[in-house]
C-alpha cells in the first residue's frame, strides 16, 4: 500500500501519531539470541544504521538510505509504538511483538508494522560497504551443501528476488541443519516459520526504485555481489 506521502505499509487505519512517543534509548535485553540492535524495550527505538547513510553508495545511494531508513523504517517502529501503547506486549522485545501479531488476524495492522520494523533491521545489518564475494568455512560448506555450489546459491538467491511478484523479500535461512532461499510477501518473515533468518534482501520498490528505476535484477545482482555481510551470516548461523 502507498499512501498519498509515497510511505508503503501502514494504512490510514494502522496510523497512530507517533507525536507523544519518546523515542530513547531502548533499555536492551537481549531474548531470543539475535543482535541486540534488533531487540528493544518500551518505546521501541529506531536501531542506528550500522554504517554512514553514504557508505552503500553507488550500489544503494544515500538518498535512497535517508528515505528508506529515515522515513519508512522510522514510521513502522512509530507505528508498532503507536499500536502497542497501554497493551500487554508494551515493554516485549520487538521480536516477541512479531510473533504474538503473526498469531493473531485481529492483529494484523501490529504483524505489518512489527515484522516490518524487524525485516528492515536485519536487513541494515545483512549488507555492508564492500560486501558480497563468498562466505568462509562451515558457511561456504553448508551453501554448497545445499545449493551444489556458490553459484547455484547466487542464482537461487537472484531467482526468489526476481519472482517475489510485488513487494517482499527474499532470504537466506537455515532449517533443520540445512540451508534454503525462500522468499516472503509484503511484511512475511521466517521468524515466524521456524525458519533462522541468515541474511536478507529487500524488494519492495522503495528499495531500489530511485537509484535503479525498474530495474529489480540489477539492484539484486549489485547488492549480492557488492554488499552482503558474510559475517552477519555467519553469526546468525552460529547463534541458531
Ligand atoms: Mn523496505
Amino acid at each position: 500500500m502507498i499512501d498519498s506521502t509515497g510511505n508503503p505499509g501502514p494504512t490510514r487505519r494502522d496510523f497512530v501519531s507517533s507525536a507523544a512517543l519518546a523515542v530513547t534509548a531502548a533499555g536492551v535485553a537481549a531474548s531470543a539470541g539475535f543482535p541486540a540492535i534488533l531487540e528493544g524495550a518500551a518505546p521501541l527505538s529506531l536501531p542506528p544504521l550500522p554504517w554512514a547513510e553514504n557508505a552503500l553508495d553507488p550500489v544503494i545511494s544515500a538518498k535512497t538510505i535517508g528515505y528508506h531508513y529515515g522515513k519508512h523504517h522510522r514510521a513502522y517502529v512509530d507505528n508498532v509504538n503507536g499500536l502497542i501503547a497501554g497493551t500487554p506486549l508494551e515493554g516485549q522485545s520487538l521480536e516477541a511483538i512479531v510473533r504474538a501479531a503473526a498469531s493473531d488476524p485481529a492483529r494484523k495492522g501490529l504483524f505489518n508494522n512489527a515484522a516490518q520494523a524487524w525485516n528492515h533491521s536485519f536487513y541494515w545489518n545483512s549488507l555492508k560497504p564492500k560486501g558480497g564475494g563468498k562466505p568462509e568455512g562451515s558457511l561456504l560448506q553448508g551453501v554448497e551443501a545445499a545449493f551444489g555450489s556458490f553459484d547455484g546459491f547466487r542464482k537461487e538467491l537472484l531467482e526468489a528476488g526476481m519472482t517475489q511478484f510485488g513487494s517482499g523479500w527474499a532470504w537466506l535461512v537455515a532449517e533443520g541443519g540445512k540451508l534454503k532461499v525462500v522468499k516472503t510477501a509484503n511484511a512475511d518473515t521466517p521468524l515466524t516459520s521456524g525458519q533462522t533468518p541468515l541474511l536478507v534482501i529487500d524488494v519492495w520498490e522503495h528499495a531500489y526504485y530511485l537509484d535503479y528505476q525498474n530495474r529489480r535484477k540489477d539492484y539484486l545482482t549489485a547488492v549480492v555481489d557488492g554488499l552482503l555481510d558474510w559475517e552477519f551470516a555467519a553469526k546468525n548461523l552460529a547463534r541458531k
